[in-house]
């Protein structure tokens, strides 16, 4: 018998051991991130079981029609809102919320108020619920500046701001990927214990990616550089092999892939979204920190995507993520561009 192996199949690192271990690398801390993390972890668990139960809705009467007492159910997206906003503002442990489900930011009550801000997107691709296709929820984290006197300024802060961004997918398993500035990690959902198990530790980005990830059906609208950056990827003039087109329409599991495997997500501007699609605050910045944190690059087409400053909660920007050197080639496409016109 591996004793060894065996010591570390036994020995369960849970989200919650890591937050504690991490925890311990500031002497300063009270377990306020820990207690605020488990409160996530529990919207993440919820929105995961809702998720599975997702293809029984017509038989069980989830996701807006009439179950058997006569009541109108409500949408995943709506009723995974509802979960995050209650666990997060139950946790104690925060101060301004800003859901991509709401209009304006949510501003705790006094009693309740903690030194964190959470900016999220609660089920992020939820027009794949219907067809079974992974679907994810997004945070980032920010400390309050004044916890007596929370602003809008507070979550208007530029990404390189946030203390801690992640995402949790819910695909063939479920996935939480964490970063709290210090690396990234994965962790995957054991359903017979309920709880997510270090599955992923320390995941870097390979530096060069053989994927590209975007919506071409966009192209007729794109700007020069992105229109020249996918030709090359499937025309390539050094020699290479052609890169691989894959698109789940679903960030995060593009994004997820992109991690994993290397490569590069677009979601450039176009003549039609001349900012594009994805938001800052709950899509584009968390990302970004993630992917800066594996190694990799996150770029806007003009500058780097964690240091552009939002003046608006649902502000969207492009952003062009994923492998150090597919990042790279990018940004030289767009500075070859500028130093031209
Ligand atoms: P939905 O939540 O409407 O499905 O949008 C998902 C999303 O915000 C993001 O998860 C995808 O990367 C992106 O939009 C896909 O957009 P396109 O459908 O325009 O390619």
């Amino acid at each position: 018998m591996d004793h060894a192996a065996e010591a570390q199949r036994t020995d369960l690192m849970t989200i919650t051991r890591h937050a504690l271990n991490e925890q311990g690398r500031h002497p300063e801390s009270r377990g306020d991130f820990t207690i605020l993390l488990s409160h996530i972890v529990l919207g993440c668990k919820f929105v995961a079981s809702a998720v599975n139960k997702a293809g029984l809705a017509k038989l069980i009467g989830l996701a807006g029609v009439t179950n058997v007492q006569g009541e109108e159910q409500k949408k995943l997206d709506v009723l995974s809102n509802e979960v995050f906003v209650k666990a997060l503002v139950s946790s104690g442990r925060t101060c301004v919320l800003v859901s991509e489900e709401n209009e304006e930011a949510i501003f705790v009550d006094a009693p309740l108020r903690g030194k964190y801000c959470v900016c999220f997107d609660p089920l992020d691709g939820s027009s794949n619920i219907d067809c079974g296709v992974s679907i994810g929820t997004i945070f980032g984290i920010y400390m309050i500046k004044e916890k007596d006197n929370a602003t809008l300024e507070d979550v208007l802060q530029p990404g390189t701001d946030m203390i801690a961004a992640g995402y949790c997918m819910y695909g063939s398993s479920c996935t939480l990927v964490l970063s709290t500035g210090n690396g990234v990690n994965g962790f995957t959902l054991d359903p017979s214990l309920g709880e997510f198990i270090l599955t992923h530790p320390n995941i870097k980005i390979p530096k060069k990616g053989k994927i590209y990830s975007v919506n071409e059906g966009n192209a007729q609208n794109w700007d020069a550089p992105t229109a020249k950056f996918v030709e090359k990827c499937k025309f390539p003039q050094d020699g290479t092999s052609a890169k691989s087109l894959r698109y789940i329409g679903s960030m995060v599991a593009d994004v997820h892939r992109t991690l994993l495997y290397g490569g590069i997500f677009l979601y450039p501007a176009d003549k039609k979204s001349p900012n594009g699609k994805l938001r800052i605050l709950y899509e584009v910045f968390p990302m970004s920190f993630l992917m800066e944190q594996a190694g990799g690059q996150a770029f806007t087409g003009k500058q780097r995507a964690l240091e552009l400053v939002p003046t608006e909660i649902h502000q969207r920007s492009p952003i062009f993520l994923g492998s150090y050197d597919d990042v790279e080639e990018m940004k030289s496409l767009y500075a070859s561009e500028s130093s031209t016109a």
